[in-house]
């Protein structure tokens, strides 16, 4: 299928606001799943709640709106029941790292085979740009007039030291890159994440002296650092910067092969009469 086509048309324009950066990460999804020939019958695309959450309208694969904070749980138990699907869960920052944090981090320790794209814009969208998990310090967001008390989560960080089988970090400024990290992380058998950041001018980068969506653009080129350039830095030096490249790519058995493999232990120990 060509990129447009697992798009569905009757659904655009776009929820999104103008400007958001959704857009560019799913048109950069919907290339790679041209590149490896998914097809609508073996690709189910799960989201939870939130403008990120929204991207399941707009694919023609299969589909699965969760709850908000559950996209994995659901993906999950899509997976178990049939390990032939590709699935790819998509959430936002709060969906899939504040409110839905818990499971982040257990599906990552169980290395369950399905690829997490959270795009990470820094703030819960959907409801009024108050702080999410991953909120940085000193940022103004709606529930945060005065500067963020509180500092934002390294969420590929905490994704890789949970044991995920690959674990890449890209920004919509650099979508080439991040693009690449999706394709690698949707033929990575085993718990694979991407962490996209993403501009959301109309909350984020409105309080924060980015009125265009460029202004937020041009704020990730020029705080990028690559992760061999980030050994260099020190703690605090490396506070205020996005770190992007990929962080871990490592070959564990996956849960839904273990999985089977008790499945038949299972049977035929039943065969057997124990
Ligand atoms: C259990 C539950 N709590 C809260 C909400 C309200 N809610 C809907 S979307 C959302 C924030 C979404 O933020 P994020 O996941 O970062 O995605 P974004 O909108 O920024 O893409 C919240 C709090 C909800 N729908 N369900």
């Amino acid at each position: 299928m060509k990129t447009q086509e697992y798009l569905v048309k009757e659904k655009l324009p776009l929820f999104w606001c103008a400007g958001c950066g959704n857009g560019s990460v799913l048109h950069a999804i919907l290339r790679c799943f041209e590149k490896l020939n998914y097809t609508r019958e073996n690709t189910v695309v799960v989201t939870g709640i939130g403008c990120w959450g929204k991207a399941d309208d707009y694919v023609d694969t299969n589909t699965f709106h969760g709850t908000h904070g559950r996209a994995l749980a659901f993906g999950t138990g899509i997976k178990l029941a049939n390990p032939e699907l590709n699935v790819v869960v998509l959430m936002g920052d709060g969906d899939g790292a504040t409110i839905g944090g818990n499971h982040l981090i257990h599906a990552a320790r169980r290395n369950v085979d399905v690829t997490a794209i959270v795009v990470n814009n820094l703030n819960y969208g959907m409801t009024g740009g108050q702080y999410s998990g991953t909120t940085p310090h000193e940022k103004i967001t709606s529930t945060s007039r005065y500067g963020h008390i509180e500092h934002g989560f390294d969420l590929s960080g905490l994704v890789a030291a949970a044991g995920a089988s690959y674990v890449s970090r890209g920004t919509t400024y650099g979508i080439v890159q991040l693009e690449k990290f999706i394709f690698e992380a949707l033929q990575k058998k085993g718990f694979s994440f991407v962490e996209a950041i993403s501009q959301c001018p109309t909350h984020f980068g409105r309080l924060n002296g980015m009125k265009k969506p460029a202004d937020m653009l041009n704020w990730f080129k020029e705080n990028s650092v690559s992760v061999s350039a980030a050994e260099k830095l020190t703690q605090k030096e490396r506070e205020n910067k996005f770190v992007v490249g990929n962080f871990v790519n490592r070959e564990n058995e996956d849960y839904s092969t273990k999985y089977l493999r008790v499945i038949n232990d299972a049977k035929k120990s039943k065969e057997g009469g124990k």
